[in-house]
């Protein structure tokens, strides 16, 4: 494939029970301070982030009963790496891309917007080795 779909990692994201019990025990325990506590309600999910200069570390739990990570939850009750995430310049140009490799791009066509309002969409586990990747376009 000649064309360069991916311009880096963004993040890996861990679904968790409690966000505020799981960011006492990352300062205590490995001095990681997260920001801000954000919420995506689109999304379903009460959130935030551990900076690195290259990467994030990312932290969500379900902000509604039926968020789709209580699905997650239900499966792993403890928390668990829910998805990576890989910047793209267009998810537009990359989900269409993907189609034509066959590979499912779920929720591509319907606008859904992270937590700072950027494009993303997720490439089916299923066509990614088993991981959820969720593609990000980044503003900046
Ligand atoms: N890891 C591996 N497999 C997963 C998975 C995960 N985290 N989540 C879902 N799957 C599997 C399902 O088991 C299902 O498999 P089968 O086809 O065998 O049944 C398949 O992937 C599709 O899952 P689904 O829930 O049936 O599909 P939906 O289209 O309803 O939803 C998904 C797909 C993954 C986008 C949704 O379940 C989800 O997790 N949404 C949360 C998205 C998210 O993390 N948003 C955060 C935004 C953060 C921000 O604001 O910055």
């Amino acid at each position: 494939m000649g064309v360069k779909m991916f311009t880096g990692l963004s993040h890996v994201s861990i679904v968790v029970p409690d966000l505020d019990a799981a960011a006492r025990a990352l300062e205590s325990k490995y001095g990681l301070k997260i920001g801000k506590i954000e919420v995506n309600a689109e999304q379903g999910v009460r959130m935030a982030y551990v900076e690195f200069p290259n990467a994030k570390i990312e932290l969500m739990e379900p902000s509604s009963a039926d968020s789709p990570v209580m699905k997650f939850l239900e499966k792993n009750p403890h928390g668990g790496i829910h998805h990576f995430c890989l910047g793209v310049d267009s998810v537009d140009a990359t989900s269409a891309a993907l189609s034509k490799q066959g590979v499912r791009v779920l929720g591509g066509d319907k606008q859904q917007l992270n937590v700072h309002g950027e494009r993303i969409a997720f490439v089916h586990p299923k066509d990614f080795l088993g991981a959820l990747v969720e593609l990000e376009e980044s503003k900046h």
